[in-house]
């Protein structure tokens, strides 16, 4: 009898008419088009006579003949041409395929086949190439997700006893690699930089893990980080994982009051962070946000009695830094005192490694919790396929640590596999939009990973800061955060990657752990703007509005059926949200809260979310002269300030529920009701559009305007800062109170035309007057 999940998958996509990849005899395959150019290419007459057209699902190799074998197909080959709008393929060429790790869409097929239908042995033999103390149990993974059927539960190699850490570091040392370059550190000003080796580093990572027990943190006990990209960073989370506590970190352009909230949820041991940062031109006293958020915490009777803090001299000396003595401590003063040597804490494979708040459509944050052993497998898999990891590359990924993308693919999934990491302080705009190719040169970077809206505005400053670069050393580019709209994907592709380099864009979440769909380049061709196909084990499934799953070319909920190694395990302290944000919606599936379509050729399209919460991405400092030339939108004033020329614009991972919003906007005394939503963003990708209603008789104002903007940063974060405050004497209701967001959407997205039914409002006469002081 074959499991459950091989009768599910074995009925999934649409028929794929991609050529067989694995014979590399895909170059003689395709010819030019005479009639199109060069960049044009069509199937040529080999493929025809051969016929074969493949299916992608990997649970039915069937080989079928295509009734189309003779229609033309606009396709490209790495290196050989420039990407145009008519592209719709992107093949690997034979190089790269030759000497990838997954070669071809069988060897693909192949694998994804027994990771569906034999979970345990497949991800079993990948968990053997870590280091156990001790093996797992009998039973490789147990699950349930399927409300139907009691509480959700997710484990996986549970009884197998080891240490992220150690796996990290340890390992790679002992195997030889202890002066391969950990990370090579750049500052925020060109000319700052630094490195560790893997030895280096473990040394560092014991000293702070040796400081961290003696001053009590245990195993199990939580550490809030809220540090900047300094190495201190990566250290300080591969301590608290070393002895086994739990890391909190905090991306360190949270407000306060964020941190605050976050301190009390967890109630940390200690907390750790540094006196100042440099972003751009700007200096951000963290110490000083720190002390606010201690101080509200001790208020509610969470006192912390440690904070280290780490003298970042670069951006402000010691003796300027607001001390509170007996609970503050310099990191320069203590930790270097501390052997370089520390006995690992030997934890559970379901013991937790980390909590990464996110935030949801309503309420508070979530505490998403992932465990050790499922993710540390996860991340170090998905790192190594998705980006096609040799042991030379250098591998720089611009995400803050202070995001997922931080946690798993700049410190965990990397350093699992050994790699040369680039940790970097400052902003990728700073001092000017060629800093990002600057740093690709001088660590001859031959992976890079990013977010669409850092493509686009580098997009958008022009070409000449990415041609006076050299380049030659990149491999494979990577995206993540949003979807890539295809005129970025090409321009990723053929000005940065000079059309030689593929594009992983990986689509993934806080809460998977890991890359969940993905191409691996190499394997298949893209698509620009597809994520294309699911990586090993993970069995997407599109389903509409009852929870029916979709089979071939359709539109819906992006679901997962099944558990895969990396995914989170419940949110803190409140496991009944867990089950009710993820798994009531469509009972029997994971629910990730996006849109998703397949094509016909059974890519995947991610479309964004279908909840109330918008993706804010990248948060950078642009120097006035790039500004200018961008072109932005008016709404980018809002954050220009009188002191610094800057623009914020985008990084990646700053997902921000509209609930969230609206409760910092209604806290201000002269904000009555507040109802906020995710417009296009021509760099952001999403933009936050809040309708505003004011207490009784308080006038509209540009001062109240920009009051009510400083509330939200204060509040949540500078990134959450509403790019538009449009003035709603009052909003579209239904008669039981609830705002018609759908409305909302159509006028903040000015698409008047489309605004449905507005017969059921309670006041329908409201969507008029909004529409009139659209422009006030
Ligand atoms: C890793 C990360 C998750 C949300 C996710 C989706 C969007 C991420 C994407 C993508 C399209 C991609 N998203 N990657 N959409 N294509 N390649 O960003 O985690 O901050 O939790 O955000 O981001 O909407 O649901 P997180």
């Amino acid at each position: 009898m074959l499991p459950q999940c091989y009768n599910v998958a074995i009925s999934c996509e649409a028929l794929v008419r991609i050529p067989l990849l694995g014979s590399n005899h895909h170059r003689q395959q395709y010819r030019p088009c005479p009639s199109i150019g060069p960049r044009r290419l069509m199937m040529g007459s080999n493929y025809e006579s051969n016929g074969i057209w493949r299916h992608p699902c990997p649970m039915n190799m069937n080989v079928v003949t295509s009734s189309r074998s003779s229609c033309p197909i606009n396709a490209v080959v790495l290196g050989e041409a420039l990407a145009s709008e008519e592209s719709e393929l992107v093949f690997p060429s034979k190089d790269f395929s030759g000497q990838a790790m997954v070669a071809s869409l069988e060897k693909y097929l192949e694998m994804y086949k027994r990771s569906i239908e034999d979970p345990a042995g497949f991800w079993s033999d990948i968990a053997s190439q870590f280091y156990w103390k001790e093996k797992w149990g009998k039973q490789v993974y147990s699950e349930n997700l399927d409300v139907r059927k009691g509480d959700i539960k997710i484990e996986w190699f549970k009884g197998g006893i080891t240490n992220i850490c150690y796996n990290c570091l340890d390992r790679n040392v002992e195997t030889g690699n202890g002066d391969k370059i950990a990370i090579y550190w750049e500052g925020n000003e060109p000319g700052s930089d630094g490195s560790l080796t893997y030895s280096q580093l473990l040394q560092k990572v014991c000293q702070l893990a040796n400081y961290l027990k003696d001053v009590g943190v245990k195993k199990g006990d939580a550490v809030v980080v809220y540090l900047p990209m300094l190495m201190e960073l990566p250290i300080t989370m591969l301590a608290c994982a070393r002895i086994g506590a739990i890391h909190s970190v905090v991306f360190a352009g949270f407000s306060s009051e964020s941190l605050a909230q976050r301190i009390m949820d967890c109630k940390p041991k200690a907390v750790i962070t540094c006196n100042a940062v440099k972003r751009g031109p700007k200096v951000i006293y963290l110490k000083g946000i720190v002390d606010t958020a201690l101080a509200e915490s001790a208020k509610s009777g969470i006192s912390i009695d440690v904070c280290l803090t780490y003298e970042n001299q670069s951006a402000m000396m010691r003796g300027e830094t607001k001390w509170q003595e007996g609970r503050d401590i310099w990191w320069q003063d203590v930790v270097p005192k501390y052997p370089t040597t520390c006995e690992v804490e030997w934890v559970d494979a379901e013991d937790p490694l980390f909590l990464l708040y996110t935030s949801g459509s309503t309420g508070k944050p979530k505490g998403v919790l992932h465990t050790t052993g499922g993710y540390m497998v996860y991340t170090a898999t998905t790192f190594k396929y998705a980006f096609d990891y040799k042991p030379s590359d250098v591998y720089w990924c611009t995400a803050d640590c202070g995001w997922i993308t931080g946690h798993s693919y700049v410190t965990y999934g990397p350093m699992l596999n050994g790699a040369t990491v680039i940790v970097f302080e400052g902003a990728p705009s700073y001092p000017d939009p060629g800093r990002c190719w600057d740093i690709v040169d001088k660590y001859k970077v031959t992976l890079f990973y990013t977010a669409p809206t850092l493509v686009r505005s580098l997009m958008r400053a022009g070409d000449e800061y990415v041609t006076r670069y050299s380049r030659k050393s990149l491999r494979v580019l990577g995206s993540v955060g949003e979807p890539i709209n295809p005129s970025a994907w090409r321009w990723f592709f053929n000005v940065v990657g000079d059309s030689r380099c593929p594009i992983s864009d990986t689509w993934w979440q806080t809460e998977t752990g890991g890359f969940m769909i993905t191409p691996l380049p190499g394997a298949w061709p893209q698509k620009p703007g597809s994520a294309t196909f699911p990586f090993f084990g993970v069995q997407p499934a599109i389903v509409d509005e009852k929870g029916l799953k979709l089979e071939g070319e359709c539109s819906g909920y992006l679901c997962v059926k099944s558990s895969w190694p990396g995914a989170f395990r419940t949110l803190y302290g409140d496991h009944e949200r867990y089950e009710t944000t993820y798994f009531k919606p469509f009972p029997g599936y994971y629910f990730s809260g996006d849109g998703c379509s397949r094509d016909k050729d059974g890519y995947y399209w991610l479309t964004g979310r279908v909840d109330d919460v918008i993706n804010v991405r990248y948060h950078s400092y642009l120097p006035w002269a790039a500004y200018s030339k961008m072109k932005l939108s008016i709404w980018d004033f809002v954050f220009i300030t009188n002191k610094f020329p800057v623009i914020r614009t985008c990084g990646s991972g700053h997902r921000i529920g509209t609930a969230e919003v609206e409760s910092a906007l209604v806290s201000h005394p002269q904000c009555s009701e507040a109802a906020v939503v995710g417009v296009e963003h021509e760099v952001k990708g999403q933009g936050i559009y809040a309708f505003v209603t004011l207490a009784d008789g308080v006038p509209y104002s540009e001062e109240l305007r920009k009051s009510l903007v400083v509330t939200v940063r204060k509040q949540i974060g500078a990134f959450a800062a509403p790019d538009k405050i449009h003035w709603a004497p009052g909003l579209p209701k239904t008669r039981s109170g609830k705002i018609m967001r759908r409305i909302l959407r159509k006028i903040a997205s000015r698409q008047l035309d489309e605004l449905g039914d507005t017969s059921t409002l309670a006041d329908p006469s409201v969507v008029d007057q909004l529409i009139a002081l659209s422009d006030s």
